[in-house]
C-alpha cells in the first residue's frame, strides 16, 4: 500500500504525534490521568485517523515501531507532567504482543523516561485475549507484576468478556462509547451500563465510562458508582502543557 510507505517515512521524519484525552475522578472531580492518542498528518492527504492507519500497520508489521513510538512518546512526555499524581493510560494492539518483547519494551520505556510503573497504564482490546491465550496471560501478568496497571478498552463490543475477566489481570474496565451515548435515553442500556458498574464492584476493578459528551450523561453515571469518565465533555484529545497539565479540563 501506498499509505504504509507513507507511514514509514512519518515514523523517520516526525510525521506522528500524541495528543492526551483527559480522565476525571467521579468520587472527587479531580483529573486523574490521560489517555495517549495517535495522530497522523499525512503531507497531502491531511489528517489520517486512527482507524484507518492502525489496522494498516498492524497488517504490515509496521505497528511494533508504531507502539514503540507512542509508548516511549508518552512515558517521556508523563514524567515532564508537574502533577506527579497523573497516570497516562497508552493503546495496545493485539499485534504488539506476537512478539513476546512487550514487557522489555515496557520495561524500557519506564527506565529511560524515569516514569513510575505505577504512572503507566496499557490498554488492550478483548480481541486481544482471543488470539493466543497462554503466551498473553504470561505477558499481561509480569507487565502487572511491574506495577503497570492494565485496562479492558472498548467492554462490551467483543465476544465472551466476562470469562476473561477471570482469567487476566485487569485493574480497569472501559465501557465502550457506544453504551454511554444512550444512557438516560434507553432502559436497556442505562440496565447494562449499572450492571458493568456491579461487576466492576465485585471484581474490584475500577470502572471508566468514554465517550462521556454532555453533563447529564456524567450526572448518571456518578449517581450509578461509576469511578472515572473520559469525554469531550470533560476535554478533546490535546496536546498537555507539562507545567499545567490541569488547564482547559472541565472539573
Ligand atoms: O482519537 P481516536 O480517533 O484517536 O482513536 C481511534 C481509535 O484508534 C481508537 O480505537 C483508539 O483506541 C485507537 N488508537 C489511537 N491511538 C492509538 C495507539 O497509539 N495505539 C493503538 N493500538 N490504537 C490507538
Ligand atoms: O477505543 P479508544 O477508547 O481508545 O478510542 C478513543 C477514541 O474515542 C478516540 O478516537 C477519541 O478521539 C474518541 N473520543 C473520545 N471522547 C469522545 C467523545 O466524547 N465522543 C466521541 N464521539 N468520541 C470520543
Ligand atoms: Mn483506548
Ligand atoms: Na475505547
Amino acid at each position: 500500500r501506498e499509505l504504509e510507505a507513507e507511514m514509514v517515512r512519518a515514523l523517520k521524519l516526525d510525521g506522528f504525534s500524541v495528543v492526551y484525552q483527559a480522565q476525571v475522578g467521579l468520587g472527587d472531580n479531580k483529573l486523574k490521568a490521560f489517555e495517549a492518542l495517535l495522530r497522523w498528518v499525512h503531507p497531502e492527504k491531511g489528517r489520517i485517523s486512527p482507524e484507518i492507519f492502525i489496522p494498516i500497520a498492524e497488517d504490515t508489521g509496521l505497528i511494533e515501531a508504531l507502539g514503540e513510538y507512542v509508548l516511549n512518546k508518552a512515558c517521556n512526555d508523563a514524567a515532564l507532567w508537574s502533577d506527579t499524581s497523573l497516570k497516562v493510560a497508552v493503546n495496545f494492539s493485539p499485534a504488539q504482543f506476537k512478539t513476546g518483547e512487550i514487557e522489555q519494551k515496557i520495561s524500557e520505556a519506564l527506565e529511560e523516561s524515569g516514569l513510575a510503573p505505577e504512572r503507566l497504564e496499557i490498554e488492550i482490546t478483548e480481541s486481544l485475549l482471543i488470539a493466543d491465550t497462554t503466551s498473553v496471560v504470561k505477558s499481561l501478568k509480569k507487565i502487572s507484576k511491574m506495577g503497570v496497571s492494565i485496562a479492558m478498552d472498548d467492554f462490551g463490543t467483543g465476544y465472551s468478556s466476562l470469562s476473561y475477566l477471570s482469567r487476566f489481570p485487569f485493574n480497569k474496565i472501559k465501557i465502550d462509547r457506544s453504551f454511554i451515548m444512550n444512557i438516560g435515553k434507553d432502559a436497556h442500556t442505562d440496565a447494562i451500563v449499572a450492571a458493568i458498574i456491579g461487576l466492576g464492584r465485585s471484581l474490584d476493578v475500577l470502572i471508566t465510562a468514554e465517550g462521556v459528551e454532555e453533563e447529564i450523561q456524567a450526572k448518571i453515571l456518578r449517581a450509578g458508582g461509576c469511578d472515572i469518565v473520559q469525554g469531550y465533555y470533560f476535554g478533546r484529545p490535546a496536546n498537555v502543557d507539562p507545567a499545567n497539565p490541569h488547564a482547559n479540563i472541565r472539573c
